[in-house]
């Protein structure tokens, strides 16, 4: 096996890596290999290294594939999982029966762990030796390993001689190389049932072993005759070799039977960590905080004739109550530009064509009378905004922008570097190249070609060859995206804003800088996730929200919070979780899902304490919170590249949750989004 070749481009010295440790913090460290060393239970490669000059530690890694491509990450993944499960549960006395995570990495090209060297020796390499003492010591701190990963809530997937150790010294077992594991609850892997995975689901390979340790003919995966071992084992192993694994003792019944208490019970008792506990408080603000606002609306619905909540949004937004209906209102309906804000008839005479080679835009002076022609032209053509106060450069939208319904106008809002651009890049991927708005009743489309043109020769095309985009420049105004989108109860444009983060917390030039602010009807607050909260405010939120409040009926406007660059803390809860909770086709929108998620971010922000992540929350009347990651990965350092391409992960339901709150999205579960 070749050694990972680990040309992280911030290296002065080969060897030089980055990594993260359990709370996610970012290390770079040279590795320097040591010894050889094998575990017959790995897949995948592993040695022994030093970290800067350091004791000894074992890593594991990500071999690449005959193509030098980065290599399938499942069996780092499933272990880093189930070790940084272990770190969380037992941080405060870590139990020797378990493999202990120092580090990881797995974002880069050639992803590794470094755990604490394995105690012992491979149990496959001295089970001959072990004398009947030392069996039933072996039996029982397997039986202890087992039920103290369960306890952890993670199964192994491989118990077997190959994946144990055995500590002649202390008369102790290690069950080791988890890269198959799952973790209880979730479906397991590798059958054909799927059900959810379970602590008994080890028991039968556990049993397998243990029957091994004392008649080692026997091989295969049958279950062993029992009634030819008269002695203790028949017992111990009573059953254990049966279907469904739910009929099966747990780990901790069979050391019942054996007399022997697991290590989670005196006299040795560790002490376990509940790893979700740290978010009860948050959790508990956020049902206090819904239950408020629920009641001051069912107040409100008594006072006020109840209007259905997406009429009275669409009312916010056309201001008057009015909506345009330019083919037959008598007098012309006024649209609102969403770059300088002005209100104006809607121009009907001046089409202007997008020359792309000089990158202008021309009068189009053709006098085609063909109405399906006109029609034909309409479709790439754009008209100039009159900007009647005259204060704005020239700009230009599509001929047809307000051809139908009045249009929902989206910023993308959050500081710096937040995330904002590589979110909606992630979104307009999914939305236009994988048509993931169909299983929701909506199709959607470019409305702008040129500026769809653009969008994906300048920043799609990047994301598919997993390049990281750069930040935005200041001082933008137009719309970066428009999309058509088409449903069962009408067609309307969604127009996208992401200008640079510098540009939303600037307090001077405060009128020009942010203005279409104030024509926006539904805000995308996005908040990048750093391992060591920023506590300092975010000021791009609060300039922001400032803006916001002086659009009438502010507070119905449909708001999400997006917890992005998740995958930072991919391995934390609640965000182990979420990130890999895919959506259910079937039931597209799931208000209890979209709730619940929302919950766990709010209480995960109130933990870390970024409150200023959350003003948005107590601002809007219908505010969902989610996780997502845009890339998927870190991208590598001064390299500007995602090793492992841009793969997102729960980028779709901020949008899903905003089409609901503003109606598009039509039924009972979209209703009740955000309430
Ligand atoms: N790990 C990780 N990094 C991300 C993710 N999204 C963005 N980043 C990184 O965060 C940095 C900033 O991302 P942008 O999307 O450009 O941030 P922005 O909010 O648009 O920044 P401005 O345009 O400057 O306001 C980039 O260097 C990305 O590499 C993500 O999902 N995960
Ligand atoms: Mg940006």
């Amino acid at each position: 096996m070749t050694d990972p070749p680990f040309d992280d481009p911030s290296a002065d010295q080969p060897g030089t890596v980055r990594c993260r440790d359990v709370h996610g913090t970012l290390h770079t460290m040279r590795l320097t290999a040591v010894d050889v060393f094998s575990s017959p239970g790995a897949r995948l490669p592993t040695r022994m290294v030093s970290a800067d000059g350091g004791p000894p530690l074992l890593q594991k890694w990500v071999a690449r594939t005959s193509s030098g491509e980065p290599g399938p990450l499942d069996p780092l993944d499933r272990e880093v999982r189930a070790v940084m499960r272990f770190a969380l549960v037992f941080a405060k006395s870590y139990p020797a029966e378990l493999p202990r995570l120092r580090y990881y990495d797995v974002d880069g090209d050639d992803p590794f762990v470094l755990l604490e060297p394995y105690r012992g020796m491979p149990v496959a390499e001295v089970r001959q030796q072990l004398a009947a003492r030392d069996r039933y010591w072996f039996q029982v701190g397997l039986l202890k390993a087992l039920h103290l990963a369960g306890a952890a809530g993670i199964t192994h997937g491989g118990v077997g001689f190959d994946t144990l150790r055995w500590d002649a010294a202390t008369r102790t077992v290690q069950l080791i190389d988890f890269e198959q594991a799952v973790r209880v609850g979730d479906p397991r892997s590798g059958t054909s049932d799927g059900g959810p995975a379970d602590v008994r689901d080890d028991v039968w390979d556990a049993g397998l072993t243990i029957w091994r340790s004392a008649h080692p003919d026997h091989s295969g995966r049958e279950a062993p005759d029992l009634s030819s071992d008269g002695g203790a084992l028949r017992a111990l192993l009573a059953g254990v070799f049966v279907d469904p694994p739910a009929a099966r003792p747990t780990p901790e019944d069979m050391l019942a039977g054996l007399g022997e208490p697991t290590a989670l019970q005196e006299p040795t008792a560790l002490e376990i960590v509940d790893p979700g506990a740290p978010l009860r408080e948050g959790l508990r603000t956020f049902d206090a905080t819904v239950e408020r606002t629920r009641a001051l609306r069912a107040e409100e619905a008594q006072v006020n004739r109840p209007q259905p909540w997406a009429a009275r949004f669409w009312t916010t937004l056309t201001g008057a109550g009015k909506r345009p209906q330019p083919a037959e209102a008598a007098e012309p309906a006024l649209v609102r530009c969403p770059v300088c804000l002005d209100s104006y008839p809607w121009p009907d005479e001046e089409l202007w064509l997008y020359d792309d080679k000089r990158g202008q835009y021309i009068r189009d002076t053709s006098s085609v009378r063909d109405p399906l022609r006109q029609e034909f032209l309409r479709l790439n053509s754009y008209r100039r905004c009159p900007n009647p106060s005259g204060d704005f450069t020239a700009h230009y939208l599509p001929a047809t922008y307000h051809a139908f319904r009045t249009p929902l106008v989206v910023a993308m809002v959050g500081g710096p570097a937040a995330g904002k651009t590589h979110l909606l890049a992630a979104i307009i991927r999914e939305v236009v190249e994988h048509g993931a708005l169909t299983p929701y009743g909506l199709s959607a489309g470019p409305l702008d070609l040129h500026r769809h043109a653009e969008y994906w020769r300048t920043v799609i095309k990047l994301t598919e060859q997993g390049v990281q985009l750069p930040g935005t420049r200041e001082r933008l105004t137009d719309p970066v995206y428009i999309l058509l989108v088409r449903g069962p109860s009408g067609t309307w444009p969604v127009t996208f804003f992401d200008v640079a983060g510098e540009d939303l917390q600037a307090v001077g030039e405060a009128d020009k800088l942010g203005r279409f602010l104030i024509g926006t009807n539904a805000v995308i607050f996005v908040h990048g996730l750093e391992p060591i909260p920023e506590r300092s405010g975010n000021q791009a939120f609060e300039m922001s929200l400032a803006k916001l409040r002086i659009v009438q009926d502010h507070a119905r406007l449909p708001a999400v919070i997006v917890a992005t660059k998740s995958d930072r803390l991919r391995y934390r809860p609640p965000i182990d979780r979420w990130l890999r909770t895919e959506r259910d086709p079937l039931s597209p929108v799931n208000a209890e899902l979209l709730h619940s998620e929302s919950r766990d971010v709010y209480a995960f922000l109130h933990h870390r304490r970024e409150h200023a992540a959350l003003a948005p929350f107590s601002v809007f009347d219908r505010c969902t919170l989610h996780f997502a990651s845009a890339s998927g990965s870190e991208a590598a350092a001064q390299k500007e590249l995602f090793p492992r391409g841009f793969e997102s992960s729960r980028v779709l339901e901020p949008l899903i949750a905003i089409l609901a709150m503003a109606g598009m999205i039509e039924g009972e579960q979209a209703r009740r989004v955000g309430t």
